[in-house]
């Protein structure tokens, strides 16, 4: 294999909206939200609806006051994952080396792919009108030399689009790149930035390592590296994985109750998620992470050797609650496996070639 690899990230279009209107052609054309009730926030909206300004994580109240009109349709978990094992098939004919992200979304290595001579834009083309007639829905894609650019490249063309930026144009696409577009700027960090009045990845790259290391610790040793286009990151596909996770984000909960619920729905994904690996390696912990409403993350483990039950989860996230006494806007819950070369897989004779 040549040393610079061609990756493809593709995204599906407004993913549970998307469905939602396929399933009622009768709401096509109309601003749709999905998920929210009454104090939760909404998983996502149509384009249409984005016109307003309604997006992903808004408080349901909130979107409605900026779309009156506004149509709310509830979750169905269920069909979307069906929807993703379908697109994920279509990853998989085209190269062993998939990594998802979430049900929509997944990093693909074609650096080996011989089709189309070696065109990793006229691959994701070809992936992008199978993914159309399997699922009758839109997918976009990013295609790069790694991970973030494609990442980044997928939400260019947004919806139905390809995007590729090709090495040798990597500089040029860095420069007026916003820096809120890397990975690991969020909101706290874009607003550092930017009282240096760093607004680009270009503006970034005016300063040196040990002045960001300075200023941002070892956060400004990542901005150095990814302001510059370079991620080594490689595509981990599912049975390299160390650990599987599934987090969501919500509008501040300060009601044991209603975590229980979301460790529910959570637990679900996590399930589902598990049976799909095409390798089972022995569990060595599970864990429960929750951010609470000061930006901190916290997270809190047990061992454990096979896969957990729903109980489990719960029980492990009340204990963490209790402690954090604070609102928790993010949940997250996992589990860990053993290390191909621990002990313990030698032990049980698991070690692979
Ligand atoms: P995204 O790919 O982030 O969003 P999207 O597919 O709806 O829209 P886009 O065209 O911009 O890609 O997320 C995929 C699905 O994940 C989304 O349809 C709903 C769900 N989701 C949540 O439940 N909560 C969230 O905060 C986000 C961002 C997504
Ligand atoms: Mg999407």
């Amino acid at each position: 294999m040549g040393s610079l690899r061609k990756i493809i990230h593709i995204d599906m279009d407004c993913f549970y909206a998307a469905i939602e209107m396929r399933e009622f052609p009768e709401l096509k054309g109309k601003p749709i939200g999905i998920g929210g009730g009454e104090r939760g926030v909404l998983s996502t909206a149509n384009y249409e609806a984005r016109k307003f300004g309604v997006k992903s994580a808004l408080p349901t109240k909130l979107a409605v006051s900026l779309c009156p009109h506004l149509i709310l349709r509830p979750h169905r978990f269920p069909l979307y994952k069906e929807v993703s094992y379908q697109i994920r098939e279509i990853f998989y004919k085209y190269t062993k080396k998939v990594e998802p992200l979430s049900l929509d979304e997944a990093y693909l290595d074609v650096s080996d792919n011989i089709e189309f001579k070696g065109s990793a834009t006229l691959l994701a083309q070809q992936i992008q009108k199978e993914i159309y007639k399997t699922t009758q829905l839109t997918a976009s894609a990013g295609v790069g030399p790694n991970k973030m650019i494609a990442k980044v490249a997928s939400d260019w063309n947004k919806p139905a689009g390809v995007f590729t930026v090709p090495p040798g144009n990597v500089d040029n696409f860095m420069m007026d790149l916003p820096v809120k577009k890397l990975f690991g700027v969020g909101k706290v960090m874009q607003e550092s930035l930017s009282r240096w009045g760093i607004k680009t990845c270009g503006d970034l790259q005016t300063w040196d390592k040990e002045s960001l290391y300075k200023e941002f610790g070892n956060m400004g040793l990542h901005l150095y590296k990814i302001c510059r286009g370079k991620d080594n990151r490689k595509v981990v596909s599912s049975w390299e994985r160390k650990s599987i996770s599934v987090e969501n984000t919500f509008s501040d909960i300060d009601h044991i109750k209603e975590i229980h619920e979301r460790i529910k729905e959570l637990y679900e994904d996590l399930h589902l998620r598990f049976e799909k690996l095409n390798e089972k390696r022995p569990i060595k912990t599970m864990h429960v992470k929750a951010k609470t409403n000061d930006f901190q993350s916290h997270t809190m483990d047990r061992s454990f050797s096979s896969f957990p039950k729903l109980e489990e989860y719960i029980k492990l996230v009340e204990d963490l609650f209790f402690k954090l006494e604070l609102p928790v806007r993010l949940l997250g819950i996992g589990v860990r496996f053993e290390e191909k070369d621990s002990l313990r897989s030698l032990q049980l004779g698991l070690l692979e070639d």
